[in-house]
This record gives C-alpha cells, sequence and structure tokens, in this order.
C-alpha cells in the first residue's frame, strides 16, 4: 500500500521539480515554451511523516491532503491579517487535495515561531534563564503552562538535517530592519492568538507554531507554506492538557510510544533508520490527523 519509503517527489507533467523538504515537495511550473516560470511554485505536501528527526519508511495516507486542506482554511482565517500566497488548488490529478500553486516569493529568511504555551527549548531557556528570546517570564512556570501573551521567538533557518538555532530580536533587526522585524513579531503572534481563539472552543491546543512569510516585489507582506497544522505547530488534546508534565501530541502520540516502546525494537540513540510502523499505528495516526481536521474545522474530511 502507501508503505514505500521511496514514493518522494513524483514526476508531474508541466512541472519542474526544484526542490524536496524532510515530508514536502516544490515544482515549478513550467511554460508554454517548457521553460520554468519564475513568478509561481507549486507546493505539494507527501504523506511522509517524522518522528526523532527521522523521515519513516512508512508513509500517513492522506496526512498531505490533511495538512494542505487545514493550511487552505487557516488562510481564510487569516485573511484580515494579511494575505496569502496561494493563486490556485487546480492541481495535477496526482497531487489532487494535497498540493497548491502559490505566488512565488523573496522569502523572509528567518524561522518566525510563537509560543502560546511553555514546553520544548522555551521551557529550557526559561529554566536556564527566566526568560524566552529575552522575554523576562513569571516565575514558578511548568511545562505546557499558558503565556499570557504570546512571545515571538524568532531561529535562523537551518539547512536540512539540522536543527534551527534562536536567534535574538535584535538579529532579526539586523537581518530584516526594524520595520519588517517588527511586523514580524507583531503577525506571528496574532496568528497563533488567532488560530488559538478558534481552537480552544474545539478542543484543540496550538502551543506554538512556525510561519513563513514571503514579501512581494512590491514589498508587501505575506503569508507563505503552509499555516497552523500539526507539522508547523504542537496541538494538544485541551481535555488532556496538565501542566507540569509533557504534553501528548496530537497528531505523533501513537508514533513516538511505539517507536520508543520495547515493541519495535529499536533505541532513539542507536543511530539506526526507525523500523516500518504497524498497520495499526499508521491507521490510528491517520485517524488522529483526520480528527484534528475535523474537530477544527467542523467539516468532515474527504
Ligand atoms: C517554501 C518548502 C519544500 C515545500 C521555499 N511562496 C513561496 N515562494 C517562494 N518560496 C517558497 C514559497 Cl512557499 C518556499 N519553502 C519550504 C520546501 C516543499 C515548502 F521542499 N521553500
Amino acid at each position: 500500500m502507501s508503505n514505500d519509503p521511496t514514493t518522494a517527489a513524483p514526476e508531474l507533467p508541466g512541472f519542474a521539480h526544484a526542490y524536496s523538504g524532510k515530508v514536502r515537495d516544490l515544482y515549478a511550473p513550467l511554460d508554454a515554451s517548457g521553460q520554468p516560470r519564475d513568478d509561481q511554485l507549486l507546493l505539494v505536501a507527501s504523506d511522509r511523516i517524522s518522528a526523532f528527526d527521522f523521515v519513516l519508511r512508512s508513509e500517513i495516507p492522506d496526512k498531505g491532503a490533511v495538512l494542505t486542506q487545514l493550511s487552505l482554511w487557516w488562510f481564510e482565517r487569516l485573511a484580515d491579517l494579511l494575505p496569502h500566497h496561494v493563486v490556485s488548488t487546480d492541481v495535477p490529478p496526482q497531487v489532487a487535495g494535497r498540493a497548491v500553486l502559490v505566488e512565488r516569493l523573496d522569502m523572509v529568511p528567518v524561522e518566525c515561531v510563537a509560543r502560546a504555551y511553555l514546553t520544548g527549548s522555551g521551557l529550557a531557556d526559561y529554566r536556564r534563564t527566566g526568560e524566552v528570546s529575552g522575554v523576562r517570564l513569571p516565575d514558578g512556570l511548568v511545562d505546557g503552562s499558558r503565556l499570557a501573551d504570546p512571545v515571538f521567538t524568532p531561529s535562523t533557518k537551518a539547512p536540512m538535517g539540522e536543527h534551527d538555532e534562536p536567534i535574538p530580536f535584535s538579529t532579526v533587526v539586523d537581518m530584516v530592519g526594524a520595520e519588517r522585524a517588527a511586523q514580524l513579531d507583531d503577525l506571528t503572534r496574532r496568528i497563533l492568538a488567532r488560530g488559538n481563539e478558534i481552537a480552544v472552543d474545539r478542543g484543540v491546543i496550538i502551543a506554538d507554531t512556525k510561519v513563513e512569510f514571503g514579501v512581494r516585489p512590491g514589498g508587501e507582506l505575506v503569508l507563505a507554506d503552509e499555516v497552523l497544522t500539526p507539522d508547523s505547530s504542537r496541538f494538544w488534546p485541551a481535555d488532556e492538557w496538565e501542566p507540569g508534565r509533557a504534553q501528548p501530541s496530537y497528531d505523533k502520540q501513537f508514533v513516538r510510544d511505539w517507536l520508543t516502546s520495547p515493541a519495535s525494537g529499536w533505541s532513539r540513540d542507536s543511530g539506526e533508520e526507525p523500523p516500518a510502523l504497524p498497520d495499526e499505528v499508521i491507521e490510528r495516526t491517520r485517524a488522529k490527523y483526520v480528527e484534528v481536521y475535523e474537530r477544527l474545522t467542523g467539516q468532515r474530511f474527504g
């Protein structure tokens, strides 16, 4: 079935493959004379899944479509904050539902992260310094604590396989200028705040998120890439939220639990590639992606 590790970047007639990330592929549309257009891209979400920094050999059916449809749903709900990059969802049949044609933008070279809840590297920074990204936080916060307001915690865009490094806001200013930096800070935090306003009523917490921005030739800032998906954000089930412990991940919990259980025969620090997932783990994980889509949007998936 869809359990083949090598199904990366399908060949698409009319498109030239440009780049592949861990779980997504980028193409340039070809013009009438077969030349790549310089004003658009095709962004394709695969069914690949990563865990513990590995792209797994097993795929999750419909994951790419769920994330693409969720992103499109969010773009509409963020459109009063800023324009988005989507031009069309009319895409080749091989990638129907999981690809979008987008404006090619000049991408902002900063990973724009906002945190509404404290966990992960933000928690580690807080424990060391009492701050995250230069913002002083109250004493006594624990893993999973809600922050009064989302905090902007920018990082570098590391090459694939490397980890993004946090950067001070002053570095963002040096990179893009004070006005643009202030705009990135404001919009990234507003996007997460809007996301949580909508999600909280539907039983989902968006702990943090990474947003990508691009700039139009005229200088206008545009929301790019995917937005407020489980791949770009930490989604937690609201009914299981309990500050003071690691929160279960909405989407990948079954994958992580199985990979770290004796049943997998795999060890995280073995350096070995993780084994294929059992069908049951694949199916339960697919169901979680569909569930988060249906919960958030109130629409039936597919
Ligand atoms: C997005 C990525 C990958 C999918 C570049 N509108 C845009 N204009 C210019 N560049 C991008 C976008 Cl979205 C862009 N990425 C990340 C990599 C598949 C998205 F392999 N990189």
